[in-house]
């Protein structure tokens, strides 16, 4: 109680009791890391599962096997070694296939690599052959610096429409949807499921570097990149890119121009779990809040970036979990976020674990967002 009253004075925009991620469910302060990692943690990470994201009803399948859609090919003037390789999977309802594309560059050593979990057409956004060059995934930039550069189509995995859950991933697993429960998964659980298959394929390939990875995504990738990284620690750095509500908003900052939990599970009631739509308009029923999220990554890397102009997502909320989050970093003896006031925009905190800026400009993963994630990695 005492301390959720001194989260309550430290954020006075916060409109309801913010739950303290250092005090477990039977109330004991949690003060070592190996409580959090033995009692809270856990904790944690079955309230996202049960409340939020939903459980999967597999991890990695037996079925898992990768295929080559194409003969290696170099690109990037000599640079890099482009991979494109199927991510396939068979479950009772039937198969499906992840269309991978990796860059990777040549190299004496195992390189670091960033995976980008896209949520935008992939001809225009991810193009393999790199005659649109987007900065949403800036291939050439990451090369440059010595990353390798993945990304896979969101909709690969599932599509984004609300069909009863019948299609993409959900239908190969769970072909029949009435046999779904309050805490099944949803479509942001389905893609990060995606992302954890890419490390699948990642720990087969002696060029990547598996123990430095990152995962990348954009506001509704955004969210599944930090669902990913929270529950997948094989990824060293998670990266969240503008994702808000239900990613890295703190629910109960009160930020009337954000999107709430009643409007996201209205407009897309296929992103979460039905157990979620429990708080729409009941933020103050929830018994996490989004801080808690990030928090499930410590004491590995994260980064929140937000847009000057993104309102909707909620930048001081986005900002504010960091904060929240960052005790947990301390019982490893490292710092979380370092710096506790809503920094002004193209000013990047990244002296900690967690890194944080708020970018001039509206709601996209742009160039000048990549090139400080690679700085933060490097
Ligand atoms: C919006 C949605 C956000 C965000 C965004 C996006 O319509 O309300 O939560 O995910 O889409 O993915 O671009």
């Amino acid at each position: 109680m005492l301390r959720c009253a001194l989260l309550l004075f430290a954020s006075a925009a916060c409109a309801a009791e913010v739950p303290d991620v250092l005090t477990a469910a039977n109330g004991q302060p949690v003060t070592t890391s190996e409580a959090w990692e033995k009692v809270r943690r856990p904790e944690v990470l079955e309230l996202f599962k049960s409340q939020v994201f939903g459980r999967n009803p597999v991890e990695r399948p037996a079925t898992l096997r990768f295929e080559p859609l194409e003969a290696d090919k170099e690109m990037v003037d000599g640079k890099a070694v482009r991979k494109r390789v199927g991510i396939c999977y068979a479950g009772p309802g039937g198969e499906g296939r992840i269309a991978l594309t990796a860059f990777i560059p040549k190299a004496a050593k195992p390189v670091p690599a960033f995976v980008l979990i896209c949520n935008r057409t992939s001809a225009k956004n991810i193009d393999p052959e790199r005659l649109e060059k987007n900065p949403f995934f800036p291939v050439e930039e990451l090369v440059a610096r010595g990353y390798a550069a993945l990304a896979f189509y969101n909709g690969d995995v599932d599509p984004d429409d609300f069909d009863g859950f019948t299609n993409g991933v959900h239908g190969v697993f769970q072909p029949d949807p009435k046999a779904r429960a309050a805490d099944s998964w949803g479509t942001i659980a389905a893609w990060a499921w995606g992302a954890s298959r890419v490390m699948d394929w990642i720990e087969t390939q002696p060029a990547i570097d598996r123990a430095r990875v990152g995962v990348v995504g954009h506001s509704r990738g955004g969210k599944t990149a930090l669902w990913c990284g929270a529950s997948d620690t094989r990824f060293a750095l998670t990266i969240s890119n503008d994702s808000g509500c239900g990613g890295a908003k703190l629910n109960r900052m009160d930020l009337p121009k954000s999107e709430s939990i009643a409007r996201i599970n209205k407009v897309f009631p296929h992103w979460f779990c039905a157990n979620y739509k429990k708080y729409g308009d009941n933020e103050a029923a929830l018994p996490l809040d989004q801080h808690m999220l990030i928090a499930l990554i410590a004491p590995r890397l994260a980064y929140v970036a937000s847009a000057s102009l993104d309102d909707w997502a909620g930048q001081p909320g986005e900002f504010r979990s960091c904060v929240l989050a960052s005790p947990v970093w301390q019982l490893y003896g490292r710092k979380g976020l370092v710096g506790d006031a809503f920094p002004a925009p193209d000013t990047p905190l990244q002296e900690g674990c967690i890194g944080y800026h708020l970018r001039t400009g509206k709601h996209d993963l742009a160039l000048y967002d990549w090139q400080r994630y690679m700085d933060f990695a490097d």
